[in-house]
């Protein structure tokens, strides 16, 4: 392998430097190992040649290390990868946590970086005391403790999770500052593993004419939504296991439910009730909140499927790209309807696109990561990406969804996301 790219290799599919997806499989190396001493710059250079002084022992190399713990914590090199809250205010609990998407790579979200969405503060329940209760239009009304649920069979997905307000900031008139994951980052991925809840509903015994199910949590804020019985008979989990340990109390300890691609708040956490009915209870949650007046005079009511997104997080706003090189464009994409079969990036505005590189697994309502190489001369670039999912829905330019949503919207933002890299190699949020 020849230590540059070749010019064949830069040349552009598609407008402002885009290459051919297959050169991070076919030169992926260029990325990664030392490019070899040309004249001409070195280009997407990731390493440099080793040095003589490169061999010399580090300090660490001399003395015992340090003491290990029962439960590790990250380096202490990376504590600034936190997430950013926002509200919380003593005493009342009320608000959010974001994700801080840019600086994490794969698939799942660490558990203790998981996104929050708290009404009422994290209340301290103790698993031997709590108790989850079937109810309503059932033939026997079934209590379980957490002991018993952990009796029954289990099943694990890989799934993620997002806030219906998740992006909200841009519906702005104005394109927001901020960091993709203070932006964007109410959504995150975890492996769950739970009781299909169809098993539970199947012992309770549901009666013919139940259609609705009201799930409450045990939070002071007595979350509770209301959700059609068939989703849940379809692919529900009663959530117990996060990443492979019980839930962390943030996110629902010691049992939460898990709707497959449905907006967050029929993630129902600290869950202790299920009433089986045959109508939705209209409570603020599916009236004051959860309800967008359209421009045609029709409301949108039960929006439960959050649609297909992806974000660049490399390039994103506050980096900036230092000089003209091959650079790796990275990302991933997510659609509550499936799975994600592809992701375009436009390195023009939107004028041009070309497919990029999908990371293996692709799973179904899953985070799924993608990457494309770029070729950046310099000059101004907008860089933009565009999902698709397997039902064949597009992820909508800003433009096309505000046409269709107006002015009233709050949820459900999932529009494409423009970065603008100016000369200096600065990326800013725009509209475009
Ligand atoms: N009991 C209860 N469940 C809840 C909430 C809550 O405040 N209380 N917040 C909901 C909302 S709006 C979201 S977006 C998700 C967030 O889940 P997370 O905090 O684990 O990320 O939980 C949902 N489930
Ligand atoms: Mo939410």
């Amino acid at each position: 392998m020849t230590g540059k790219f070749s010019d064949s290799d830069l040349t552009p599919i598609a407008g402002g430097g885009l290459l051919d997806r297959r050169l991070l499989l076919k030169r992926g190396a260029l990325f990664a190992v030392a490019a070899a001493a040309t004249a001409e710059p070195a280009r997407g250079d990731a390493a440099k040649p080793a040095q003589a002084e490169d061999f010399a022992d580090p300090a660490w190399l001399h003395r015992t290390g340090g003491a290990f713990t029962s439960y590790g914590t990250p380096s202490k090199y990376e504590k600034y990868v936190v997430r950013n809250i926002g509200g919380n205010r003593e005493p009342a609990g009320d608000g959010v946590s974001w994700t801080p998407l840019e600086d994490l790579e794969g698939i799942v979200t660490p558990s203790g970086l998981h996104f929050e969405r708290h009404h009422n503060g994290v209340p301290d329940i103790d698993p031997k005391q709590h108790r989850l209760v079937i109810h309503g239009r059932v033939r026997r009304e079934l209590m379980f403790t957490i002991e018993n649920l952990l009796r029954y069979p289990m099943r694990s997905q890989f799934l993620f999770i997002e806030c219906g307000g998740n992006s909200n900031a841009g519906w702005h008139e104005e394109p927001i500052q901020r960091s993709v994951g203070s932006f964007h980052g109410l959504v995150s991925c975890s492996e769950w593993t739970g009781v299909p809840l169809s098993i539970l509903l199947d012992e309770a015994g549901v009666d013919e004419g139940a259609s609705w199910v009201i799930a409450e949590g045990a939070d002071a804020n007595l979350l509770n939504v209301s959700l059609p019985l068939s989703k849940l008979m379809d692919d529900a989990i009663v959530g117990l296991y996060q990443n492979g340990e019980r839930l962390r109390p943030e996110n629902g300890y010691p049992v939460r439910l898990i709707v497959p691609g449905w907006e967050g708040i029929t993630n129902v956490k600290w869950l202790r009730r299920l009433h089986v009915t045959d109508q939705p209870s209209m409570t603020r949650n599916e009236t004051a909140k959860y309800t967008e007046l359209l421009p045609s005079g029709i409301a949108r009511m039960f929006t439960f499927v959050m649609d297909a997104k992806s974000l660049i997080t490399s390039p994103s706003h506050g980096q900036t790209l230092e000089g003209p090189n091959v650079y790796q464009i990275r990302g991933f994409a997510w659609s509550g309807r499936g799975k994600i079969v592809k992701v375009e990036v436009s390195a023009d505005a939107g004028k041009s696109w070309a497919d990029a590189l999908l990371d293996e697994p692709v799973m179904t309502r899953c985070f799924t990561r993608f990457r494309m190489p770029w070729h950046w001369s310099g000059q101004p670039a907008i860089l933009k990406s565009r999902a698709t999912d397997e039902t064949g829905y597009v992820q909508p330019e800003r433009d096309v969804l505000i046409k269709e949503r107006g002015r009233n919207g709050y949820f459900h933002y999932n529009a494409i996301v423009s970065w603008a890299v100016d000369e200096d190699g600065a990326v800013t949020h725009v509209y475009a």
